[in-house]
């Protein structure tokens, strides 16, 4: 008995060590997708040289743009292949329309292959990071962590808010004055002066088809907004998204249509909430004061919020691997399979589970224009073969990345040490923002509710 218990013993050892050295190089593949507000300094510096790297590297197209910027038009392109309707208006004019199947539906976005898509656009422009250095991995802008705003619009990572402009909205029917401080940022690492200039065609705002010019622009909300107005984001409501109970539902919360309430109800978001949220604080999105037939219902000012040239904003990639990371969250909790992804026939070509996504569609459709932009001088050549579907999206690991809260269980004693830190800083933010949410209150009492601030993005 004890030999055959001997036996099994070294069996299993043998078998442990054998499987650890099998692992080692799947493991070793595989990089992990850390916080942003977890970065070294060298981390930091390490994903800003890549970016700006490849900002500087020729790509492969016909307008002899940078791997950077043709990775923009990538973005830009998907939405051209819908005029965007807001409201009854269309938000995107365009000279040219798109062609193909995929023609009449955002290609990226507003539909089931909003995760699908972005899963393949991160990973491939991650795959171009590493490229210039395979350390590098994309991290990721906790939204609902009071600490990441400071980290990400520091100095010395993502560069601070834009400045020398101040927005003035104000309203005829008696709606409180909106005031907006930004403009083009003119320091940091993502400044013109600092190599950063975006190619004005990929620079379109989304209402007029009018470049928002050569510079990175910014209108990030103060400090102390109240909620739902910056940043952070509910963290209850982050919890909820996770716990989102079948895809439909998941995708629209989280891009940002619907909201699940604490009560388990759903209903549309007051404001854009999530995703599209963040789009529009970090650019600065407010209701046009004067809509009308011509006129779009809202105005957009910066890049993050002029959505179809918003990865010109490095920060992009930091918010969708937020998303991604959420994704992969709610995929981790038993919702891997392909009967977790979009109800089939339920969606536009491009979204459903065996369509091909554009630009990886073997060359089914074309985009249009915005105004008078024609994007496809701009995108990179893709071979015929390379072709992806949202099937072939659904499990991250393929990507060789996963990410730091799949991989790591937080002590208790840290996490207590953590609970006790961030209830201090959320008490130190709330006070702070006393004043802002009696002045929103006041707002929401005179039958003006927050609907009426519309921030949108993509
Ligand atoms: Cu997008």
């Amino acid at each position: 008995m004890k030999l055959i218990q001997k036996i099994v013993t070294t069996i299993s050892v043998g078998m442990a060590i054998a499987m650890t050295m099998l692992e080692i190089p799947a493991m070793a593949s595989t990089l992990v997708r850390k916080n942003a507000i977890d970065l070294t300094p060298e981390e930091k510096a390490d994903f800003v040289n890549a970016i700006k790297t490849l900002k500087n590297t020729p790509g492969n197209n016909d307008k002899g743009v940078s791997l950077y910027d043709e990775t923009v038009a990538i973005h830009a392109g998907a939405m051209t292949f819908d005029p965007m309707q807001l409201g009854g208006q269309v938000m995107l004019p365009q000279d040219t329309p798109s062609t193909g199947p995929a023609s009449g539906a955002d290609a990226a976005h507003e539909h089931g292959g909003f995760l699908p898509w972005h899963r393949e656009y991160l990973s491939r422009f991650e795959k171009a990071l590493q490229s210039v250095n395979p350390n590098v991995t994309l991290p990721y802008w906790d939204w609902a962590d009071p600490r990441s705003v400071g980290v990400i619009f520091d100095p010395n990572f993502l560069g601070t808010n834009g400045s020398g402009s101040t927005l003035i909205i104000e309203y005829p029917d008696g709606r409180p004055t909106i005031r907006l401080d930004g403009g083009p940022v003119v320091s940091g690492n993502f400044s013109e002066a600092n190599g950063w200039t975006i190619i004005p065609g990929l620079h379109s705002n989304i209402g007029t088809a009018e470049t928002l010019g050569t510079s990175l622009v910014r209108y990030l909300p103060p400090p102390d907004a109240p909620p739902g107005f910056g940043f952070p984001l509910d963290q209850a409501q982050t919890n909820r998204i996770v716990q989102s109970p079948d895809y439909a539902t998941f995708r629209r919360f989280i891009e940002g249509e619907i909201t699940i309430n604490p009560d388990g109800t759903q209903s549309e978001c007051q404001n854009p909430c999530n995703h599209n949220l963040v789009h529009g604080l970090v650019g600065g999105s407010v209701a046009n004061p004067n809509p009308n037939e011509t006129d779009r219902r809202i105005l957009t000012f910066g890049t993050m919020s002029n959505t179809p040239g918003s990865p010109n904003d490095p920060v992009f990639w930091l918010l969708h691997t937020n998303i991604d990371r959420l994704w992969a969250e709610w995929q981790n909790n038993g919702r891997q399979g392909s009967e977790f992804y979009a109800v089939p026939g339920t969606e536009p070509y491009g979204h459903n589970l065996y369509d091909r996504m554009w630009p990886w569609d073997g060359g089914d459709s074309i985009p249009g224009s915005i105004g008078s932009i024609d994007i496809k001088p701009y995108l990179p050549s893709i071979a015929p073969g390379d072709i992806v579907r949202p099937v072939d999206t659904l499990d991250w690991r393929k990507y060789s990345y996963t990410y730091d809260t799949l991989v790591k269980k937080v002590p208790e004693s840290d996490s207590i040490f953590g609970l006790l830190s961030l209830g201090a800083l959320g008490a130190a933010f709330l006070w702070r923002r006393k004043s802002y949410i009696k002045a929103f209150d006041s707002i929401c009492e005179e039958g003006n509710s927050s609907t009426d601030i519309l921030l949108a993005g993509e």
